[in-house]
């Protein structure tokens, strides 16, 4: 089945359940209680204190109390809603409850009957719950969400629970949460839930291939009807002014667009970003009554192909040296419409026309945004930290197949995803690692013939398992930094080494995933040293020479890490956090930002190919 992203039409309607939730983290000793005493068959409230929590956020920074920020194991949300009369009123109408993301693993319950559950903490999830709605349509509907954000050695991300049994040194019941990543385990619904209509036959899913031939487009779709043997579909495509360019009958076709209005990056084009509509109309009938679907998706019409040193869109190469990375970690997780148009106006005013989503995958409406920008996205799953030998075993495998099942199912349709990352910085040399990455990549083609895939590799060029089998490399460094701290006079020669050894084992594209450096917002020194800004943009400068060199020949793009400061767990390596931002936690630039903005535009701004 499909995962379509809710829209309202004509036949559609969406009732979002965003705002304050009722809340309780489960601190009993085996974090089991909610299920033991079955939370779920009566109001939260019921069963013990809970309190106010918004949705969509994490519930980590939400409170003042350190136990709920570091809490690990289940915590419970539930609210009511009262549904439209109209939409239990007929048999014909189907009710979806779709939860955007919950970080982890999530139950879901509506007046007190389990109906889901899901495995992943980054990706939508739905249940048709019209007949729970129905079996009492007097009293409101309540919802109970359960979620956990414990991470094994079977989760993406990996992690492991550590117990502490000294009971000289810890607490009864002390354990902590280790995995191998840099970010905060941020966790709870961080992303709208919903309820949404449609008919009793409906547009179930929807795929979009786009190419082009001179001055034709071509459009070759495919719709999937569930709910309905003998349905009806007519099909238009719908310029930004309204016109219809193009119709066409049945579940699958071609749409030929005559004068077609390419898809582009920002910067590369005067016209970034074209999206046309493309309408699918359903009609069905079983013989007592008729039903119509109708479904609009947004449709860029553009190409992706990889040469031996090129990365191309609609066959130019003009987009990739332009590119800057970023961490949706603002406050949290949570999705913020705020902190989202800020971060995009911010990446505009850089110059930048493209990010990665590191390490995980972002909310639907910041691709639909990416979409309407001509922001380019390498759309990255969330397998980071990869570290444990264990995480390369057979469940680990299945589990990550079934990510890139459903990342690859929500993301096909966007113009603005133009390759696919199956994870960052793994332990790439161990020996399972190469039946690994080739099962995934090849699992990764065959869902997508239409986009290159790659991992970001922080290994070595000659022990790297699985770049065989990338169509691009991208690496991360950190030149005087992680190696040779304080000695920015490595970077030249280390940076130039670091191409030469890739591109000369593997003739392929080169990305600069990751390069940088902390700087504490504020810190000076002159001569430069680790943690002021001098020190941020001197190794931004260093790099940026050498990129100047090899992006004539094979290099395609440079990801700065990072776009912006974001929370970690505590270390002796952190400093309230990661500070390799350009812009710190708030959204205020550093003196590296000037840098990359004066790049950016100035490339931007040649006419020429390089
Ligand atoms: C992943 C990213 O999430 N790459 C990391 C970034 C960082 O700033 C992190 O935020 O730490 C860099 C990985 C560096 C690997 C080299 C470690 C060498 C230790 C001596």
């Amino acid at each position: 089945t499909g995962m379509l992203f809710p829209r309202e039409s004509s036949s559609r309607e969406v009732k979002e359940l965003n705002g304050l939730w009722d809340f309780r983290a489960d601190q009993s000793p085996n974090r089991n209680q909610g299920f033991d005493r079955a939370w779920y068959k009566s109001r939260l409230a019921e069963t013990g204190p809970v309190i106010d929590m918004p949705v969509p956020a994490s519930y980590n920074d939400i409170t003042q109390d350190p136990a709920l920020r570091d809490f690990i194991g289940w915590v419970w949300y539930e609210r009511e809603v009262v549904v439209p009369a109209r939409w239990v009123a007929d048999g014909g109408t189907r009710v979806v409850l779709r939860v955007g993301s919950a970080h982890y693993y999530s139950v879901v319950w509506v007046n007190g009957v389990k109906v889901t559950e899901h495995d992943g903490g980054h990706l939508p999830f739905e249940v048709e719950i019209g007949s729970l709605i129905r079996k009492d349509p007097t009293v409101p509907c309540r919802i109970t969400i359960a979620v956990n954000n414990t991470l094994t050695l079977e989760t993406l991300p990996p992690g492991t629970i550590q117990h502490m049994d000294d009971r000289t040194k810890y607490p009864e019941g002390f354990f902590v949460q280790n995995f191998n990543f840099d970010f905060f385990n941020y966790a709870g619904i961080h992303r709208p839930v919903l309820l949404y209509t449609t008919p009793k036959a409906y547009v179930d899913d929807i795929t979009v291939v786009t190419d082009f031939l001179d001055n034709t487009g071509l459009v070759k779709y495919n719709v999937s009807v569930q709910g309905a043997a003998n349905a009806t579909l007519s099909v238009t495509l719908i310029d930004k002014d309204g016109r219809c360019v193009a119709t066409s009958n049945g579940p699958a076709g071609v749409l030929k667009v005559v004068d077609v209005k390419l898809w582009w990056p920002y910067l590369m084009h005067e016209n970034p970003g074209y999206l046309y509509s493309m309408e699918v109309r359903l009609t069905a009938a079983d013989g007592k009554s008729t039903f119509e679907d109708v479904y609009s998706l947004p449709v860029g019409i553009r190409t992706v192909s990889v040469t031996s040193t090129q990365f191309l869109i609609n066959n130019n190469f003009g987009y990739n040296r332009l590119i800057t990375d970023r961490k949706f970690c603002g406050k949290s997780k949570g999705l913020d419409w705020p902190l989202i148009v800020k971060d995009f106006n911010l990446m505009k005013w850089l110059g930048a026309n493209s990010f990665r989503t590191s390490h995980y995958p972002y909310a639907e409406e910041i691709l639909q945004m990416c979409d309407r920008h001509g922001i380019v996205v390498i759309d990255e799953c969330p397998g980071v930290g990869i570290k444990d030998i264990r995480s390369f075993g057979k469940a680990s495998l299945t589990h990550h197949l079934v990510v890139m099942d459903e990342l690859v199912r929500r993301d096909k349709n966007h113009p603005s995803v133009v390759m696919w990352s199956v994870a960052n910085e793994p332990a790439a040399e161990m020996p399972p690692a190469e039946f690994y990455f080739k099962t995934l990549i090849q699992h990764t083609k065959a869902l997508d013939p239409t986009r290159p895939v790659t991992y970001i590799t922080a290994s070595n060029y000659a022990r790297d398992k699985g770049a065989p089998y990338v169509d691009v490399i991208c690496v991360n460094s950190y030149f005087s930094w992680y190696h040779d701290p304080g000695h920015l006079e490595v970077i030249p020669i280390q940076l130039n080494t670091q191409f030469e050894n890739w591109y000369g084992k593997y003739q392929k594209p080169i990305i600069q995933s990751e390069y940088g450096a902390d700087a504490v917002p504020g810190l000076h020194s002159d001569p430069p040293v680790m943690f002021t800004e001098e020190y941020q943009k001197v190794v931004l400068q260093s790099y940026h020479n050498v990129f100047d060199q090899k992006r004539k020949q094979y290099v395609i793009g440079e990801l700065i890490w990072n776009f912006a400061d974001f929370m970690t767990v505590q270390g002796i390596l952190r400093v309230v956090g990661n500070k390799k931002g350009v812009f710190t936690r708030q959204r205020q630039p550093k003196a590296a930002a000037f840098i990359l903005r004066e790049r950016y535009w100035r490339l931007a701004n040649e006419t020429g190919r390089l």
